[in-house]
């Protein structure tokens, strides 16, 4: 008799707090279309996290939007993976209740994500930015997924994350998978133009990151900006040479090139010519992603059925976790 395997599953997200850098591309978006044919994915717009930032409603709607437009740009098949909105599947609010009383003031005030939101917005540190890890682990663990497709920022959440089902499951068997990361062999952490030493963010200073519906001008200029150093040699050292390095890991994992050819490409060329070479590597990158979104947003009745859907299949995996674990924490079933 054919016996039919179920596939493992993966869950990741990403904020609608701006729009998409080459940093959430090359370390997460691009990777979700890989994985699509061997695993059984979900990916969510996670808005519900986006708020732990003041944001703009309007600009937040529409970068909400904008967003299911890209994951379809960067060509995600809505049949085979499901896009949802967050704040669509209220068991995330729910869930997130629920293991905040499972989490420790202590472990939330180590996170370095906190530690830097909360120096960056200093007139909002709000209780949401405190537990943002608590959200997320409820995320992850709601669909009961095997892996979390992310880049390295990432880790100690997914760390967090591991420690909170471990702890449930410790007392209550059985609840949770324990999901394992998933990381990008090359430009897991892509790093700003600007401050090469910090990750690039998509709600930094406009000149420090790329963006995916940057026009190629927009992209010529932002790269030729892009902070190097004063001694002319292009050679892959993070530490000393933080910015030329970034743009080598840029440009490799742009082209499949591995950055020690390219180093040596580039052995006795100038900043210049390595400047150039990413411009053209990520407008080539870029373009064919802008023409699909443009399509997409074109279409604005086909964005709502994509996400009703997601969230109506979302919903009916993330109630049976939720119901699972209410009942043995032993509340009284509905
Ligand atoms: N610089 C980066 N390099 C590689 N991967 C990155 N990611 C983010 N920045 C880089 C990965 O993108 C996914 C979605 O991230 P997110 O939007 O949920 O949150 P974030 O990590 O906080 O991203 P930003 O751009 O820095 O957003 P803001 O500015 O709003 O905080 C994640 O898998 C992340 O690892």
């Amino acid at each position: 008799m054919e016996q039919t395997v179920r596939k493992q599953r993966i869950l990741s997200g990403i904020q609608p707090s701006g729009t998409p850098t080459l940093g959430n591309y090359i370390g997460a978006m691009r990777n979700w279309k890989l994985l699509e044919d061997e695993y059984d994915c979900l990916y969510m717009i996670a808005d519900l996290h986006a708020i732990t930032v003041r944001q703009e409603p309007a600009k937040l709607r529409q970068q909400s939007i904008q967003l299911l437009a890209l994951l379809l740009a960067i060509g995600l098949d809505p049949e085979k993976n499901v896009l949802f909105f967050q704040s669509h599947v209220p068991q995330h609010a729910q869930m997130n209740w629920l293991l905040n009383c499972y989490t420790y003031m202590g472990e939330m005030s180590r996170m370095t994500q906190f530690k830097d939101k909360s120096a960056k917005h200093a007139d909002n540190i709000n209780c949401g930015l405190f537990t943002y890890p608590v959200l997320m682990a409820g995320d992850i663990l709601l669909y009961q997924a095997n892996l979390v497709p992310v880049g390295v920022d990432q880790t100690q959440h997914l760390e967090i994350c591991r420690d909170i089902a471990a702890r449930v499951n410790g007392l209550y068997s059985g609840v949770f998978t324990i999901p394992e990361g998933y990381y990008p062999k090359v430009g897991a952490r892509v790093m700003s133009l600007q401050e090469p030493t910090r990750k690039m963010s998509k709600s930094d200073a406009d000149d420090s990151f790329i963006s995916i519906l940057d026009g190629p001008d927009t992209v010529r200029r932002k790269i030729r900006r892009a902070v190097t150093d004063s001694d002319g040699e292009i050679r892959f050292d993070p530490e000393n040479k933080p910015g030329v390095s970034n743009l080598l890991s840029i440009l490799s994992a742009l082209t499949g090139e591995t950055i020690d050819s390219l180093a040596e490409s580039f052995a006795d060329k100038g900043y210049g010519d390595l400047k150039s070479a990413v411009t053209d590597a990520t407008i080539e990158t870029l373009v064919p992603i802008q023409t699909s979104f443009n399509q997409y947003m074109a279409d604005k009745a086909y964005l709502e059925s994509v996400y009703r859907t997601g969230a109506e299949r979302a919903s009916r995996i993330a109630e049976r976790t939720l119901a699972k674990l209410m009942k043995k924490i032993g509340f009284i079933a509905k």
